[in-house]
């Protein structure tokens, strides 16, 4: 069905994984629509409840695929970027399923920017970071410029943007750009039991946990309270809070539905 791209479920995750790795998982037009339609599916899935985002072979993603940008008549580059990249990284921090960047190895410019756009990053030691654009004299984008001071602080995040340097995974977590790191051939093990704990959550209170995250970057306190009030009335309906309080007093482990 996709070329660019890998999508499967395995249970209750899907597993997308951009799949160029001899171009180191660069990304194509057809790879943004192709990942566009993937997250579409997870949404409309009532199976699906969590998603890993990686990569095949040595890289995560590299970024736009540069050879293509070289042959290509078209300089609108606006366009592009808001046809092209903006609408899936609001597909991913809108998505109502926790999404997980399983990062294998380098995440480079636009690939580092899916990275930071999902809701947790779980790499592998041999991972790196990279706000390429710098050095091609392009502007960080795909949301870089919003995720990377809120994740690292301004004087870091000038420091990644500016100097455009490799950032080792063992610095990325120290500096917070990512949650955890684990040995290579841990990875796919960590990132299983990462997913199936997510997918085993009250599925709505996390979609609902996204939305007051993001929406509280840059609200004030007096709208962030108003909407987690009205965020907790439609989570105090789902069945999950009623099996979660229920299972709080029987003194036994919640069995949620995503429901
Ligand atoms: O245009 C628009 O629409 C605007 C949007 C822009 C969004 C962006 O993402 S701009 C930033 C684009 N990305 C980059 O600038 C990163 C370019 N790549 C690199 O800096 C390095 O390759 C890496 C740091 C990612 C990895 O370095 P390394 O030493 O591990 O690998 P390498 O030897 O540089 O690359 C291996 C191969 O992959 C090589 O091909 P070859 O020589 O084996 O045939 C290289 O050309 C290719 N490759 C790597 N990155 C890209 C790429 N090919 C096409 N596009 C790439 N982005």
């Amino acid at each position: 069905m996709y070329e660019a791209i890998r999508y499967e479920e395995r249970g209750r995750v899907a597993v997308i994984t951009l799949n160029r790795p001899d171009r180191l998982n660069a990304i194509t037009p057809q790879m943004l629509t192709e990942l566009r339609d993937a997250f579409g599916r997870v949404q409309q899935s009532d199976a699906v409840r969590a998603v890993i985002l990686t990569g095949e072979g040595r890289a995560f993603c590299a970024g736009q695929d540069l050879r293509l940008v070289e042959e290509r008549p078209d300089t609108d580059y606006r366009g592009l970027v808001e046809s092209g990249y903006n609408p899936l990284v609001e597909a991913i921090t809108s998505l109502e399923k926790p999404v997980v960047a399983v990062v294998n190895g380098v995440a480079a410019g636009a690939g580092a920017s899916l990275a930071l756009a999902c809701d947790l990053r779980l790499a592998s030691d041999r991972a790196s970071f990279v706000q390429a654009f710098v050095h091609i004299g392009l502007v960080p984008d795909s949301g870089a410029t919003w995720f990377l001071p809120r994740m690292v602080g301004l004087t870091k995040a000038m420091e990644l943007a500016l100097l455009g340097e490799p950032v080792s995974a063992e610095e990325a977590l120290r500096i917070g750009l990512v949650n955890r790191v684990v040995p290579h051939d841990e990875l796919a093990a960590h990132a299983e039991q990462l997913a199936e704990r997510l997918a085993a959550l009250p599925t709505r209170a996390i979609a609902y946990t996204k939305r007051a995250l993001y929406q509280g970057m840059h609200a004030s306190l007096r709208d962030q309270l108003a909407l987690e009030a009205e965020l907790q009335q439609l989570a105090g309906q789902t069945e999950d809070h009623r099996e979660g309080l229920r299972a709080f007093l029987e003194k036994r482990k919640p069995v949620f539905r995503g429901r």
